[in-house]
């Protein structure tokens, strides 16, 4: 065995000795000498990295899991010292012209703010996921978000962050502003992420802008003493610890404290396949920078018994220090309130129609100070873990399949309040979900079983793309362009999953981010139901488009184009279900429909200068 091999097995075996022996069938009754010594070296390795890669090495990860799981088989439930409230946060809406009575900033004021700080940000992109739910083979970020431009989630998340670095140089007359992006990866995701990126030249990066961090997974425990499970003889089963993850792997990477010391002020953290939410980073940043918080999370109202986190007050039935404000996980909201209050679990206020916690996008702006001296406490960024086995039976003593610790990102706030006491503020911030939230998490099957259920948010492929378009009618319609912007009465069922029959608009992020830009550079027109429109090009303006069809206009660095009156009439794009879902790629089938591009006009101007688009669609250079 190798020196650290070595080390690492003694060090499992005197804890195991002194632990009640649970972890004998990994160790003993090896062979003897000369007998699958290769096996023997390659899983104590396993064993060391095992070791090397949990703080506390494996002796801790173990000792962890037997008192959760000891917690979790008498069935002690983790909020007995808690009573949950609906907590009081911030809320900024789109459409709403007033100004927010905490921070007396309008929505379009909280946006100007947040440019104020985006270019003294850092994004983290938690992207170690498998698509399991969704019944994707591939990396998520890899999907397109669309059909209309073929966008995969990856370039939307990079070309939003790099329109926000020319936004923020503009907003403050700062020069090279580089907002660094990092990716945590996993096993299941690291390779084809990097291909993803090096097939697109960084999506526009420049050289080391984008870090890569490689999540490890853990231990898999086969019973309730924290046994070991084993893949094979020689072989530890493992699997993915959660998101959680990423706080102690930007510490151990020296990422926090190389940030802090560049002056960056705010970490901002996204999840892989909610598009949507590029439309509230900024507000939210803006909200942050006015009301000193040192976390905000980005909500929505949550449906009842959404598979969506919902931000709670805990209070701390005796001591008002331990009380917090932090997201009670979808799986554990329901046996908390239902032994609590009025008992009646995760069910929707009859007034709203919606869960009267808000919901957790998962998305969160964590400031750089307090996240530093965070992360150099004792715990290094570990935030706390939990263990979810399903038993077999009533028992609760065997498990149907081996189960891990597992952790969560947004439960760093308990890492906040042991570091900062009461000093640390935690916040959040409520958008509309047609703003700000539709990820695309389930499969086509699991989606059409929702919405037969009643259920209002599939969470497919499909109704994530069809949100991408209803958010950019509402954007266009109140810029004053005549559309019909789709209601849910107006919805329409293809593979079975509601969705807009049009208009398909997209602005892309290089053409709009604020309110103020799409203000400014939309005005009046027309568009029917049938038609689609892509907008790309940040130096582009629409005014008074009559179109019916599809109309595609990409310009570039440096063309300022000013497009009046322009006038398309063609045969557009259309959707066309699948019907054989079998014969088609995984991607198609998880959608149900492909885009059939009949007809289109495409205008693309990349030479820098100053041009007009009248009714014909001429482009003259003035
Ligand atoms: N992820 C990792 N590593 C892991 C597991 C997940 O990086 O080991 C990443 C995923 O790629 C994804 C993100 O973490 O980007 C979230 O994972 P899921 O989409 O599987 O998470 P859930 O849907 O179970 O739930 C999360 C939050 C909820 C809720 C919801 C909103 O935990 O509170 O807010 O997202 O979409």
């Amino acid at each position: 065995l190798s020196q650290r091999g070595k080390a690492a097995l003694s060090r499992l075996i005197l804890y195991d000795v002194a632990n009640g022996h649970a972890q004998k069938h990994v160790y003993a009754d090896w062979p003897e000498r000369g007998t699958e010594d290769d096996e023997k070296r390659a899983l104590a390795e396993q064993i060391a990295d095992l070791d090397g890669s949990y703080p506390g090495g494996l002796p801790a990860y173990l000792s962890k899991a037997k008192a959760l799981l000891k917690e979790s088989a008498d069935g002690t439930n983790p909020f007995a010292e808690f009573e949950a409230f609906v907590p009081e946060g911030e809320s900024l809406s789109y459409e709403n012209p007033d100004a927010n009575p905490h921070t007396g900033m309008t929505f379009s004021e909280a946006e100007q703010a947040g440019l104020t700080g985006i270019g003294d940000t850092v994004f983290v992109l938690v992207a170690g996921g498998l698509g399991e739910r969704l019944g994707y083979s591939g990396i998520k970020l890899s999907l397109e978000t669309n059909l209309c431009t073929n966008k995969s989630y990856l370039e939307v998340y990079a070309k939003y962050i790099q329109a926000m670095q020319r936004m923020a140089h503009l907003k403050t007359g700062k020069d090279h502003i580089r907002i660094p992006l990092v990716i945590m990866t996993s096993d299941d995701t690291d390779p084809l992420t990097r291909k993803l990126l090096k097939d697109n030249n960084n999506f526009g990066f420049e050289e080391g802008q984008v870090t890569i961090v490689k999540q490890d997974k853990v231990a898999a425990l086969s019973n309730g003493n924290a046994g070991l499970s084993m893949k094979s003889k020689w072989k530890i089963e493992t699997k993915p610890h959660g998101h959680g993850d990423v706080h102690h792997l930007l510490y151990r990477e020296g990422l926090v404290d190389h940030w802090y010391n560049q002056g960056k002020k705010y970490v901002i953290f996204l999840q892989d396949t909610n598009a949507l939410v590029i439309n509230s980073v900024l507000p939210t940043l803006g909200v942050s920078i006015a009301k000193g918080f040192h976390m905000n999370s980005i909500c929505i109202p949550r449906l009842a018994g959404e598979a969506a986190g919902a931000i709670a007050r805990l209070e701390h039935k005796t001591d008002p220090e331990k009380s917090l404000v932090i997201n009670v996980e979808y799986n554990q909201l329901d046996p908390l309130l239902s032994s609590q209050g009025d008992c009646k679990g995760d069910v929707a206020d009859p007034n709203t129609g919606y869960s009267p916690f808000p919901g957790n996008a998962n998305n969160i702006v964590i400031e750089m100070s307090a996240y530093e001296k965070t992360l150099r406490g004792e715990d290094q960024g570990v935030v706390i873990e939990f263990v979810n086995p399903k038993y077999k039976d009533e028992t609760r003593t065997e498990f149907k399949k081996p189960t891990r610790l597992e952790c969560m990102m947004q439960d760093i706030p308990k890492l906040f309040q042991k570091e900062m006491g009461s000093e640390a503020k935690i916040g959040f911030t409520m958008f509309d979900r047609w703003f700000t939230f539709s990820p695309a998490k389930n499969s086509l099957e699991a989606g059409v079983e929702d919405v037969k259920r009643g259920g209002k948010a599939p969470g497919t492929m499909s109704s994530a793309e069809s949100d991408k378009y209803i958010q950019n009618q509402r954007k266009l319609k109140m810029a004053g362009v005549d559309l019909d912007v789709t209601e849910e009465k107006d919805l329409v069922l293809v593979a079975g999953i509601p969705v807009t029959p049009g208009p398909r608009i997209i602005l892309c992020p290089g053409f709009s981010i604020t309110q103020r830009e799409v203000m400014h550079k939309i005005h009046g027109g027309k568009i029917t139901k049938r038609s689609t429109l892509v907008l790309e090009g940040e130096d582009l303006k629409v005014r008074n488009l009559d179109l019916d069809g599809a109309l595609v206009i990409r310009t570039g660095h440096n063309c300022d184009v000013t497009v009046d009156g322009l006038v398309v009439r063609n045969k557009g794009f259309e959707l066309e279900e699948v019907t054989e879902s079998a014969a088609v790629p995984e991607e198609v089938a998880i959608r149900g429909y492909t885009m059939k591009k009949h007809e289109v006009v495409e205008i693309v101007i990349n030479e820098p200068g100053k041009y007009f688009i009248g009714a014909d669609g001429e482009v003259k250079k003035l």
